[in-house]
């Protein structure tokens, strides 16, 4: 067993982030065994939900003629725009079947605001709306986070960054995690994660 004040945040697991998924990421669903040992080992986890609702300014199709995967600017700066996934209530944000939820304590949703996307477990895209995952860590007396899930380079690497910000410990598990790698999102994210203090381990 871990520490008690360390805990496993296992991020957006969900159908639509799977083979065959709306916004599919490459081996996506290979990483869930090792989630589901991983969950055995801390006494606290935490699970990520991507949560959009259906006019989420994230979704290309709610931007006529805006191609899925190109950037626009959003108030709080420049956004991708992704293909429609991850629809609050729908088969594709739901938990990947195989994932284990049964040890689970706590499960954060995201992104269920239309002007804003949501990234990082902790804070939302204009880096100022939090989630509240940060209070229920603290008031848990954890001090070190493990992070591993979907994707690698956008809600990992940003849940990351804004764990070592707010002064936790951080370990990204890179093996039990898979990246979506547009124009060079995945180096860019090690580097951040890096520069940051955050430990990559495989
Ligand atoms: C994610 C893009 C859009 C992720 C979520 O989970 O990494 N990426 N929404
Ligand atoms: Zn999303």
């Amino acid at each position: 067993m871990r520490p008690a004040d360390e805990a496993l945040i296992v991020i957006d697991v969900q159908n639509d982030f799977c083979p065959s998924g709306a916004l599919a990421v490459a081996g996506g669903d290979q990483i869930i065994p090792r989630v589901n040992a991983l969950m055995g080992k801390f006494s606290t986890v935490v699970l990520t939900q991507d949560w959009h609702p259906a006019d989420h300014l994230s979704f290309a199709d709610n931007h006529p003629g805006a191609a899925p995967f190109s950037l626009t600017e959003m108030p709080y700066g420049p956004q991708v725009l992704w293909p429609r996934h991850c629809v609050i209530g729908s088969e594709g944000a739901a938990f990947h079947p195989d994932l284990d939820t049964d040890p689970v304590q706590m499960v954060i949703r995201k992104g269920f605001r239309p002007q804003i996307d949501s990234y990082s477990a902790f804070f939302e895209n204009d880096r100022r709306t939090a989630t509240g995952l940060d209070g229920y860590l603290k008031a848990r007396g954890i001090a070190a986070v493990t992070l591993v899930g979907l994707a690698l380079d956008y809600c990992v690497a940003y849940s990351a960054l804004d764990a070592a910000g707010l002064g936790y410990r951080v370990t990204v598990l890179e093996g039990a995690a898979r990246a979506i790698d547009l124009n060079g999102s995945l180096a860019a994210a090690r580097e951040g994660m890096r520069a940051a203090g955050v430990a990559l381990e495989i």
